[in-house]
């Protein structure tokens, strides 16, 4: 239904150009931190050692990241799989608000973003930020369903926002497999390839079949994004050293995500098979950026975050083969809607303004990008903008918080929603919603209810206990899901 309405997209977002603005609304890189995301791709809290002193998986990059920032420890993603999340990083607004309802694209599919929503990105670039996407899109491209790709992918990365973008259009698993340049595939997409022959540890090294450019190699996705990614941090800086303008870089990892191909450096490096090896580059990749950013000379006034789209794809089989929980004991794994499906790791370096070594407890949301990295650009939004998503700036600056959102909403792969207030936790439904089984419960005696304080495992359903908090967070669930929004528009700054 939604890809019929898609079909009618019009033409590509107006970006504010740098000659509409004027000067003295043009931040300078003295003034505006420039901004790097590294979104990695079902990385669980688990993986990262500085979140789990007990992961199997030697991880110094982002160990030294949040050495250097601030951990999130009640982190979440806005939907426990990978479409819908990076649409809420990206618009500060629930996917699940708009036509995609549950699970994701596919590598084909029409764009997702509405033309003329505002986007993190085009709020950065109307302030005057170079801003690129590097990496896995995963929003659609173009018109129409199925993609043509023979015609230039619009509307795509380039008309949300985005100078530049290098990457590839969905998960390592999903066809066409094919780097993409701006609005074109860098080659012609004239080879395929088969099911994964190589179906490694139990299945886990699926791709499907279809499309490819000639000589696709899976195993080279990883270091190319970090090559470009690289790249473009040095000539971003030097052009910003020039004209002063700063930069905004968003590197959508494909990885840990399957198939799991880490490259020869790092296979075999861990205890934890592929998944840990692969995990391992994912580590060595932030590093590697971090020290381009170091070595352009604007580590000091560079926001950089470290994330995850969803939670770790690791159920309890894997965890008692491998001796390694990526998702440190929450309940569930990737596309459920237990913890384990959306608690991700969340780490922030903003030299001068974060203190090192520092942990926020808050509950905060991948949507809050939105507002966060937007507010440090010096930039605003609509008020019909944002709709879930929180400037998270007085948190990094460890001053007092008065969370303008009275909860936030997780989403399961299957689309079943749970409200989160406070320790309260009211899922809709039974069952988890996503890979684990049972994925739906039918009876008559209602959803779940947890009380995440005194059961953070999420063991002893509390539904029939507390009818009263049940009525209650239900209807704020309701109200918050009709009215549109949950972070009222009196959040947002003044224009
Ligand atoms: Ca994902």
């Amino acid at each position: 239904m939604w890809n019929l309405l898609l079909i009618c997209l019009g033409l590509a977002l107006p970006a504010t150009t740098v000659e509409n603005r004027s000067p003295e609304d043009t931040p300078t890189a003295e003034t505006k931190p420039n901004i790097v995301i590294i979104l990695a791709d079902d990385l669980g809290s688990g993986d990262l050692r500085c979140m789990n002193p007990e992961s199997s998986i030697p991880t110094p990059g982002m160990d030294d990241i949040a050495n250097q920032g601030m951990r999130f420890t009640d982190a979440h993603s806005a939907s426990a799989v990978c479409t819908p999340s990076r649409y809420g990083l990206l618009t500060g607004r629930y996917c699940w608000r708009g036509p995609l309802k549950e699970w994701v694209l596919g590598g084909s599919s029409p764009a997702l973003l509405e033309p003329g929503r505002d986007t993190l990105a085009s709020l950065l670039s109307s302030r005057g930020y170079r801003t690129a996407c590097i990496g896995k899109w995963h929003l659609g491209l173009g018109d129409q369903d199925p993609v043509d790709w023979n015609q230039p992918l619009t509307p795509g990365p380039t008309d949300v926002g985005f100078d530049e973008f290098y990457g590839i259009s969905a998960s390592l698993d999903m066809p066409p497999y094919v780097f993409i340049e701006d609005a074109r595939p860098e080659s012609p997409i004239t080879s395929s390839v088969d099911h994964s022959k190589h179906r490694r540890q139990g299945g886990a090294g699926f791709w499907r079949a279809g499309a490819a450019s000639e000589n696709f190699d899976f195993q080279d996705v990883m270091p190319k994004i970090t090559e470009r990614a690289v790249d473009t941090v040095m000539r971003f800086a030097k052009s910003g050293r020039e004209d002063g303008r700063p930069f905004l870089l968003y590197v959508p990892y494909t990885a840990p995500h399957t198939p799991w191909v880490p490259s020869d450096p790092y296979s075999g490096r861990t205890e934890v098979g592929h998944y840990g090896d692969f995990v391992m580059q994912v580590d060595a990749s932030v590093q590697r950026i971090a020290q381009a950013v170091r070595d352009a000379g604007v580590e000091d006034n560079t926001l950089f975050i470290v994330t995850s789209d969803n939670g770790s794809h690791w159920p309890d089989q894997d965890i008692e083969r491998w001796g390694h929980d990526g998702n440190m004991g929450w309940r569930g794994q990737k596309a459920d809607i237990w913890e384990g499906g959306h608690r991700i790791p969340l780490l922030v370096r903003w030299p001068g303004v974060v203190n090192s070594n520092s942990t926020s407890d808050e509950i905060i949301c991948l949507t809050d990008l939105f507002a966060t990295c937007v507010t440090a650009g010096g930039g605003h939004w609509d008020s019909q903008a944002g709709e879930d998503s929180v400037d998270i700036g007085p948190l990094l600056r460890q001053e007092p918080w008065n969370d303008p959102r009275e909860a936030i909403i997780h989403q399961s792969g299957d689309g079943l929603l749970a409200l989160r207030c406070g320790k309260w936790k009211l899922i809709e439904a039974k069952g988890s919603g996503g890979f684990t089984q049972p994925r739906r419960v039918k009876d008559s005696s209602g959803g779940q209810l947890y009380d995440l304080e005194a059961d953070p495992g999420e063991t002893t359903n509390l539904w029939l206990d507390h009818p009263g908090e049940v009525a209650r967070l239900q209807a704020m669930l309701d109200r918050l899901r009709e009215s549109g929004r949950t972070v009222p528009p009196a959040n947002t700054p003044a224009p």
